[in-house]
């Protein structure tokens, strides 16, 4: 990467900052990801993962390099950008729910991102509509692999990661997260695009979210208001046991993405979004420097689960 100018700052997490650069030879412009370089192992694992990826789905990696600003040295990751804000500000700009035809559209995009993902053994582990970028053409692309897994990766001593309200029940338990848990997230996103919101709105903070996820045998409430293949497509995302749930591949198939037939557009607004930002990074470094072992009762666990995020809810998550 030759010589570039940092601009304006799109987005700021607690590790990892993302602003607007441009290429000092050609003008070109592109995203920027920092973090202090003594707090950038996560930023440099997104930069292995991305790397090795090229799908027009997912946001392109462009370089890295390190800098040395105002007397600290920065770790940075270079991709492409991508112009339209996310798919959670989409939702919020068109009123809290956008068509079913979008939906379908988007969700198809996503999906193909994680087809892409999953045949190379990578989880995303963080899929949700704050992580899907809108690009200039309307389509989506998959961003922010802070969290992604390889799926033969030893997770021993590694934390659970992600945002409470889309981890998927075995996440939620500590057992295993993988590419079942992104099709669960891929449910969750879809809530969030009919509704404006992430799943169990009703549940106050993400402990209980926690507990309740992964203990009860709910599933996310689905909206009435949509139509019978979208809800049989949810229902299909969204079973507790990841071994019911469809693949990406199988979803792709599913007569809600294959068939064009407009539907119904819902408008179902529920109201609470506390946890639609959440820090993972910084969780994750603690979560993995606090652990005490994996046989922790329940009670055990919502202990270290208070611990550990209680101080990081506010945090906006940018990283
Ligand atoms: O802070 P929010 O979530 O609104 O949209 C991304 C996110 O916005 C944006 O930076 C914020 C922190 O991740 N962002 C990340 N990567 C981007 C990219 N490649 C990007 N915006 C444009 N292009």
């Amino acid at each position: 990467m030759g010589s570039w100018i940092r601009g304006r700052t799109i987005g700021r997490g607690s590790t990892a900052s993302v602003s607007i650069a441009t290429d000092a030879q050609s003008g070109d412009v592109f995203a920027a990801k920092s973090a202090k370089l003594s707090k950038s192992e996560f930023l440099q694992r997104e930069q292995r993962i991305l790397s090795s990826l090229n799908c027009p789905q997912i946001v392109g990696y462009i370089g890295h390099d390190e800098t040395t600003e105002q007397g600290q040295t920065l770790y940075n990751l270079f991709m492409e950008y991508v112009p339209g804000g996310t798919l959670t500000e989409l939702v919020q700009k068109q009123g809290g729910s956008i068509k079913e035809s979008e939906i379908r559209a988007h969700t198809r995009e996503i999906l193909r991102g994680l087809s892409y993902l999953h045949s190379r053994g990578i989880a995303h582990c963080d899929i949700k509509g704050r992580n899907v970028l809108i690009g200039a053409d309307g389509a989506a692309k998959i961003a922010d692999f802070g969290c992604a897994k390889w799926n033969y990766e030893n997770c021993d001593g590694m934390a659970m990661s992600g945002t409470p309200a889309f981890m998927a029940p075995e996440v939620a338990r500590e057992e295993e997260q993988g590419i079942k848990a992104d099709v669960w997230a891929v449910g969750c996103t879809v809530i969030e695009m009919i509704t404006g919101h992430p799943p169990w709105p009703e549940l106050e903070d993400p402990i209980s979210a926690i507990y309740k996820i992964g203990f009860s045998d709910e599933v996310p409430k689905i909206p009435s208001s949509i139509s019978e293949e979208l809800k049989d497509f949810l229902g299909k995302c969204l079973r507790r046991d990841g071994k019911e749930r469809l693949t990406v591949d199988q979803l792709l198939k599913h007569s809600f993405l294959v068939d064009s037939t407009s539907k119904n557009s819902p408008t179902s607004v529920l109201d609470q979004d506390f946890w639609d930002s959440f820090e993972e990074e910084e969780e994750m470094e603690r979560a993995s420097s606090s652990r005490d072992g994996e046989n922790s009762s329940v009670s055990e666990r919502m202990r270290q689960v208070s611990c550990l995020r209680a101080p990081i809810w506010d945090c906006e998550e940018n990283g």
